[in-house]
């Protein structure tokens, strides 16, 4: 019998579709999203990226978190998941300082209650990696929150819970990365209780949609860094003068062959697999 798939949600990027009342099928697109808008044109095979490299993080931190994977199918873009209670937390690692938890420093010298040495420059790297929660905004863009406010969502012992299991997954991921030339300067996940009530990461890990990647040969903190992936796309967008509004411009043949090449090659450095092989065979990144 051929299985009936319920659509239960949209992202940006990705759909989410109910097999039954254990499984969710999470679908990743070739849609790609700059300043925040869905550009009319796609990233041939950017969803497949994106999946593989989520596979190889949940297979090798499975010692340090159970994480909802079950199956990655022959498309390799699509995996079936177990289904979740979510915790209503985005749980935000920083290990440098950009986005939002820059801008927080420089208006308040902390960020979600960190209070952070003084003179750190845009894109430096902390002292060490911070926990910093944010909510999960329904529209518009999520807001970081301090330990407190955190706690009183998910409870002081989950929050001991998920701040340190984060911390873990985002040093051990940021390692690896590092020895492969990318930085991981931040990184969200979003963690689920299976039935027992045990934490299991759930959606996508350690993918360059849900961090911030850079290369490490071009960091020079003090400025906002190049994205691993995404930086032909934005200066392309850039030299429009386009107002960063709907509708986003399409991207011209040389600017989708480039970023493309940045994606395999972000799959590439940090699986040691050869992306031709994950097409053939997508569960050769769990083994
Ligand atoms: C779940 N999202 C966000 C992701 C979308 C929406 N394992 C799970 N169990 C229950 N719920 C979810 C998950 C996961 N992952 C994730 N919303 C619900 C999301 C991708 C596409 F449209």
């Amino acid at each position: 019998m051929p299985e009936t798939l319920t659509h239960v949600a949209s992202g940006k990027v990705r759909e989410l579709f109910t097999i039954d009342d254990e499984r969710l099928l999470l679908l990743a697109s070739d849609r790609i999203s700059t300043f925040d808008v869905v550009l009319p044109t796609e990233i041939p095979d950017k969803g497949r990226v994106l999946t593989g490299l989520s596979a190889f993080w949940f297979a090798r931190t499975r010692d340090l978190c159970p994480n909802h994977l079950l199956a990655l199918r022959p498309d390799g873009r699509s995996t079936e998941c177990r289904r979740l209670e979510m915790l209503q937390l985005e749980c935000v690692v920083r290990g440098y300082l950009a986005g939002s938890g820059w801008k927080d420093y420089q208006r308040t010298g902390a960020t979600s209650g960190h209070e952070l040495p003084e003179g750190l420059r845009e894109s430096d790297r902390l002292p060490e990696p911070i926990f910093t929660p944010s909510t999960k905004a329904t529209s518009g863009h999520d807001e970081n929150i301090d330990a407190e406010q955190a706690i009183g969502l998910v409870g002081r012992e989950r929050y001991d819970q998920v701040e340190r299991t984060a911390l873990e997954l985002y040093r051990y991921a940021s390692e690896h990365a590092a020895e492969r030339g990318i930085l991981i300067a931040d990184t969200k996940f979003e963690f689920g209780l299976d039935r027992d009530g045990a934490l299991v990461l759930a959606d996508e890990a350690f993918t360059p949609d849900s961090s911030r990647f850079w290369p490490a040969d071009e960091y020079e903190p003090g400025g906002t860094q190049p994205s691993f992936d995404k930086q032909f796309v934005r200066d392309y967008c850039e030299s429009l003068g386009w107002d960063k509004t709907p509708p986003g411009p399409e991207l011209p043949n040389d600017v989708v062959a480039g970023t493309r090449a940045r994606y395999v090659e972000a799959f590439e450095r940090l699986t040691g697999i050869v992306f031709d092989d994950y097409l053939a065979d997508p569960e050769v990144v769990t083994r």
